[in-house]
């Protein structure tokens, strides 16, 4: 499969996608959603891919929103369907069996926050700024701003950045609880593959479980979020990896995890 707007690589067992219109700071139009779409289809069909990382090239920014100038005169129904179009392969991302990482090298702002927040969690550069400037288009976020950001941060600052457009540093995305981790610019592609690497040696079907146990659960009152937890957790007992990794720890050995059921 061959992109125009993306990049698709392998590093072992797991995959890298670089958003690539730099000339643009990676601005998503439609073409760039569809292969995006299409880039998760081939990260989910490949056994062999264990964890996904999303990055942005050009050294400047992550992706400095959908491209203005593909919506400046979209119609009230292109724009129904190009936010819906955005919604959909946002979900896509977020419920991927594999783990995900965002690597934040720059600006993540309107529908590039909202790409890096359907990853499961964000690493950023020093060098990076956040924020939903929609407001400053004369429009709100439409792909998943308004809840993503919410549950991510709290109503008070989801209100706050979405209602003023503020841009913030990686510091205080930190501080707020929106990222997990600030590197130095050169050093945070190093760290983000160390960390997929890592989540990649784990148990695959222990790796699906504990993604869709916290995501579907968050979406659950707190008594059928355990019941799904315990159905998932039951579910690790049909797997290989759960044979492995009990057997190796009473062996005194590492866990070689093949992620077969
Ligand atoms: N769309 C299109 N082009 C862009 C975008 C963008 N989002 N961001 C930057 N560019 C272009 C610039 O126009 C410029 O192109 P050119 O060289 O041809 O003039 C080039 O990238 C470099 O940008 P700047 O010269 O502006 O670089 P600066 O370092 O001066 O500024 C900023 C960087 C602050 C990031 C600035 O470019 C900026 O403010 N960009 C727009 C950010 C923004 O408003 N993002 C939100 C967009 S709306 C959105 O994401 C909604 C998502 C939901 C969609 C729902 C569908 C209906």
């Amino acid at each position: 499969m061959s992109y125009e707007t993306l990049l698709f690589e392998k590093d072992e067992n797991i995959a890298i996608i670089t958003f690539n219109r730099p000339d643009v700071l990676n601005a998503i139009n439609q073409q760039v959603v569809s292969e995006l779409d299409q880039a998760l289809d081939a990260v989910a069909a490949d056994p062999e891919i264990k964890a996904l990382v999303l990055t942005g090239a050009g050294g400047k920014a992550f992706v400095a929103g959908a491209d203005i100038k593909s919506m400046v005169s979209l119609t009230p129904v292109e724009a129904k369907r190009f936010a819906a179009a955005g919604q959909d392969v946002l979900f896509k991302l977020q419920f991927l069996h594999t783990p995900t990482i965002a690597a934040v090298n720059g600006f993540a702002l309107g529908g590039g926050l909202e790409i890096a927040m359907s990853c499961d969690f964000i690493y950023a550069s020093d060098r990076s700024k956040f924020g939903q400037p929609e407001i400053n288009l004369g429009v709100i976020p439409g792909w998943g701003g308004t809840q993503r950001l919410t549950r991510l941060v709290g109503k008070p600052m989801a209100k706050e950045l979405c209602l003023t457009g503020a841009v913030i540093k990686a510091d205080e995305a930190k501080a707020i609880g929106l990222i997990n981790k600030v590197f130095p610019a050169d050093g945070l592609m190093t760290e983000v593959i160390k960390t997929a690497k890592l989540m990649a040696s784990k148990g695959r079907v222990a790796l699906r479980a504990i993604k869709h146990s916290i995501d579907r659960g968050f979406d659950m009152d707190v008594r059928n979020a355990m019941a799904y937890e315990v159905e998932s957790f039951a579910t690790c007992f049909s797997s290989e990896d759960q044979k492995e990794g009990m057997s190796a720890f009473l062996e005194k050995r590492p866990a070689v995890f093949k992620g077969t059921l």
